[in-house]
């Protein structure tokens, strides 16, 4: 008998029967984003088939790193001998912190074949090199919450009040930036089971009353909407607590129990701190929220079991991580804080995995050693590090130093999709010598590249998806053959550590199978009741009891905050920080304020705000290639959507061509009308593939990627995080002829030059 194929994502599990892959049969609520993946790793034209080196490097060294350039294909034992000799030239000539290794991505939800883990132990036993700190995702909250909460930002998530309390006990759902199933189709490292919309289902049947705080309608569909000012929920947050405060329905005795500043932060809201009390009529001038709603709202909060749930999405703002801590402020005024369902979340629908802690359950992962390399960077300042390298930059309140990058390596993550003002980094992208890429398809990064090594994708290989917060376990095994000439990352790495002297280092004399028994093995010794490897093999899926633990975020701390101390200096939730006034940073001070953004359409009234949420039918930029993205788009561009009044105002129908554009860019983006968005705002998700051309009059992405538009800067300086909600951009309806989209052929190949 064949033994049942299964295999697993960031976005779903599958079973591969008569040639598709069908969710498996426990996930309640399947994503659709799997409907495309098969297809999309079969696409020839996007799969890189064989290593290529750029001609212009290969021939001559040159840094011309442009979406155009001609390739070379060369055979996998040259293409390992030119890398090994990049990186010993980089070793030996300026040292291990002149290689960039920080490699920001999502790749396999496999535990062994992780890119990043690869990469990561790959340049360790050569060394070391420069790395990054924190996501894309949550910067911001990863570097505000050992502040806040005095823990760090992974045990703070794992106290996250449970959905079934939620469900169960919440009267009153206020969600910033809305919860939405669109984002909980993803977690990462793999999810075997959706629960998020079950969730929103059951709390709309019993009739909770959600209000969706967003510039997006869809947010939260079963929601109220109030369509807020991107960029403004501050404002809103600073009036709410204004109410609280003012009307005594602030809890001033878990203030004082539970919170250390909140003196401070009333001075904030009332106005005794910068002469601007934070009234609901200073702030509906801002957010466009009506003064009697702003007012209302925070009476029914009061009154009611009260949630408020912030999505990662209005963290990665300017001011990100301030914002979200005037939400944790509010919610410490309100006072619910670990009561049953009520109280704080963050991003409770902004992954699968969020809102769902387990007892505790740890997963091994590919050991990676250790980087003997300490210089760092914030994970969004690669531009800035490649400009100006040896140039002090802030981080948690510290000064350090960028290191001078004369190698980058990517493996597993695209920062020509993920990172911001994507016209200044490819400029900042020519300095380095030189630019390896592994990747299974030819993303605009790998055609950035130097040296493009073919990976394998996740499809065609064996590993085992164990995510932290799923019940289940899945052996995934290969449901398609290798592409053409691919190889695993594991074996790419390997190889090029057996030629630089260090493969035994590497492999530890380890096959695929052997890691994937160790790893095995490793999880057997955290959970004896696991069966054996053979046993997994066997049934391809293992369900464990669920773990899930019905909890409270603080609940212990709430109930005792003497005997369940915080890690902060004060001991209790800092809604007012000494430690980071006393950074003395120019964008945050000891508590959360009010200021406008840089780019802020109240002021520029031609101007309209761009958000670039995460795109229904992907993952980032994945598969953007294959059907369900394709059939989502307009005359081959991303759509965007924008309000009927909008649309009247630029002269715009529905299909029309777009082109959105600032000081940064310009993209031509398909129209979508609908009047579930704001008339101030345009929303074009995140995740084209970019193509650019070049006119007399400038670079134009003709694509729809929103990241030629958004600006590179730190959040604050605190995090240092991407800011990539807020812009401001230009809309006019394109009538020039339309740039054929060729991102999706392979590149030129060329051969050698005699
Ligand atoms: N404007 C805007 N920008 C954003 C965001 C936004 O909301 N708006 N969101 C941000 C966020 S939260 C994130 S997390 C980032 C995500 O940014 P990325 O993670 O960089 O985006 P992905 O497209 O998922 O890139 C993963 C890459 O890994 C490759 N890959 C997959 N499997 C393998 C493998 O086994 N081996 C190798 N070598 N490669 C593999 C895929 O082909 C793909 O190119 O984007 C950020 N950028
Ligand atoms: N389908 C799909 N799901 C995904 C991903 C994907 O690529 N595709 N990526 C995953 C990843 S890596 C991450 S980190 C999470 C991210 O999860 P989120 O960050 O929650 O997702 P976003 O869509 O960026 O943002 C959520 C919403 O915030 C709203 N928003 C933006 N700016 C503001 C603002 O100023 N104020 C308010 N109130 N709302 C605002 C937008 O309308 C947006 O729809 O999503 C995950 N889920
Ligand atoms: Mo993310």
């Amino acid at each position: 008998m064949t033994p049942p194929y299964y295999t697993s994502s960031h976005w779903g599990s599958y079973r591969f029967e008569s040639g598709q892959l069908v969710p498996v049969d426990t996930d309640p609520f399947p994503s659709d984003i799997g409907k495309s993946w098969l297809e999309g790793t079969q696409d020839k034209s996007v799969r890189i088939a064989r290593p290529a080196i750029r001609k212009g490097w290969l021939e001559h060294k040159d840094r011309n790193r442009t979406g155009d350039a001609e390739f070379v294909e060369v055979p996998w034992d040259e293409a390992i001998d030119i890398t090994a000799q990049a990186f010993q030239h980089t070793i030996t000539h300026y040292g291990n912190q002149a290689i960039f290794g920080g490699s920001y991505g999502w790749a396999s939800a496999g535990r062994f074949h992780h890119a990043q883990s690869q990469l990561q132990r790959f340049v360790n036993v050569i060394g070391g090199a420069s790395f990054k700190k924190n996501t894309y995702s949550h910067a911001g909250a990863e570097v505000l919450f050992p502040h806040i909460f005095g823990d760090h930002f992974m045990k703070v998530m794992a106290q996250a009040t449970s959905w079934n309390h939620i469900t169960s006990h919440c009267e009153l759902i206020v969600a910033f930036g809305g919860i939405t199933p669109r984002t909980a189709q993803v977690a990462s490292g793999g999810v075997a089971r959706h629960h998020v919309s079950g969730h929103i289902e059951m709390l709309a049947q019993k009739g909770v009353r959600m209000v969706n705080i967003s510039p997006l309608q869809s947010d939260l569909e079963a929601g109220e909407w109030l369509s807020i000012r991107p960029g403004a929920d501050r404002a809103m947050m600073l009036a709410l607590a204004y109410v609280l405060f003012d009307s005594g329905l602030a809890d001033l005795e878990f203030l004082e129990r539970c919170t250390s500043g909140w003196q401070k932060w009333r001075a904030m809201v009332m106005g005794e701190a910068d002469g601007q009390p934070k009234t609901p009529h200073w702030a509906a001038g801002i957010c466009d929220i009506p003064e009697q709603d702003i007012i209302a709202l925070a009476h029914d909060m009061a009154h009611h079991r009260t949630l408020i749930n912030m999505a990662y999405g209005p963290q990665r703002a300017e001011r990100g991580e301030e914002t979200l801590w005037a939400c944790i402020n509010l919610a410490a005024t309100l006072g619910q804080i670990g009561q049953k369902g009520t109280g704080f979340a963050f991003g409770a629908g902004s992954m699968n995995s969020s809102s769902r802690p387990v007892k505790t359950r740890s997963w091994p992962a590919l050991p990676t050693g250790t980087n003997p390399v300490k210089s760092f960077i914030p994970v969004a300042r690669v531009t800035e590090m490649l400009e100006q390298p040896n140039s002090p930059f802030i981080y948690d309140g510290r000064q350090y130093t960028y290191p001078d990058i004369k190698l980058v390596i990517w493996s597993g993550g695209n920062p020509f999709h993920h990172h911001q003002d994507l016209f200044r980094l490819e400029a900042a992208w020519q300095k380095p010598e030189c630019v390896i890429v592994t990747d299974h398809s030819w993303t605009a990064t790998a055609r950035r590249a130097d040296i493009v090594l073919p990976a394998s994708s996740p499809l065609e290989r064996t590993d085992i998806m164990m995510q932290y917060r799923e019940c289940d376990i899945v052996y995934m095994r290969p449901v398609l053959p290798r592409f053409e000439d691919s190889k695993d990352d594991y074996q790419i790495f390997s190889a090029l550590a057996e030629k630089m002297g260090v493969g035994e280092a590497f492999t530890e004399n380890r096959s695929e199978a052997d890691w994937l028994a160790f790893l095995w093995a490793d999880a057997q010794q955290k959970h004896p009741q696991l069966p054996d490897f053979e046993s997994l093999q066997a049934s391809g899926i293992i369900h464990l009891e669920d773990s899930v633990c019905d909890q409270d975020f603080l609940g212990a701390f709430v109930s005792d905050p003497q005997g369940h101390r915080l890690g902060t200096p004060s001991g209790k939730i800092e809604v007012a920080s000494e430690t980071i006034a006393s950074m003395k940073l120019d964008d945050l001070g000891a508590t959360p304020s009010w200021t406008a953004p840089d780019e802020w359409a109240y002021n520029a009234e031609d101007m309209l705000h761009l958000i670039s949420p995460q795109p229904q039918f992907r993952l980032h930029a994945q598969n953007d290639s294959a059907g369900l993205s394709k059939a989502s788009k307009i005359n081959g561009r991303e759509p965007c959507y924008i309000h009927p009044d909008c649309a009247a105002r630029h002269q715009l129908s529905e299909g029309d061509i777009a082109l959105i554009e600032n000081h940064r860019g310009r993209t031509l983006a398909g129209v979508i009308i609908t009047a579930q968005v704001r008339p101030d705002t345009i929303v074009l998700p995140t995740g084209a593939w970019m193509e650019t051309r070049t006119l007399p009059d400038g670079k134009l992405e003709i694509h729809g990627n929103p990241n030629v538009l958004t600006p590179d800067k730190g959040s604050t300086s605190l995090s240092q995080g991407n800011p990539a909600h807020t812009a401001l951009v230009r809309l006019s309806r394109w009538t020039d002829p339309l740039p054929e989209i060729t991102v999706f052929n392979s590149p030129v190949f060329v051969p050698r030059s005699r």
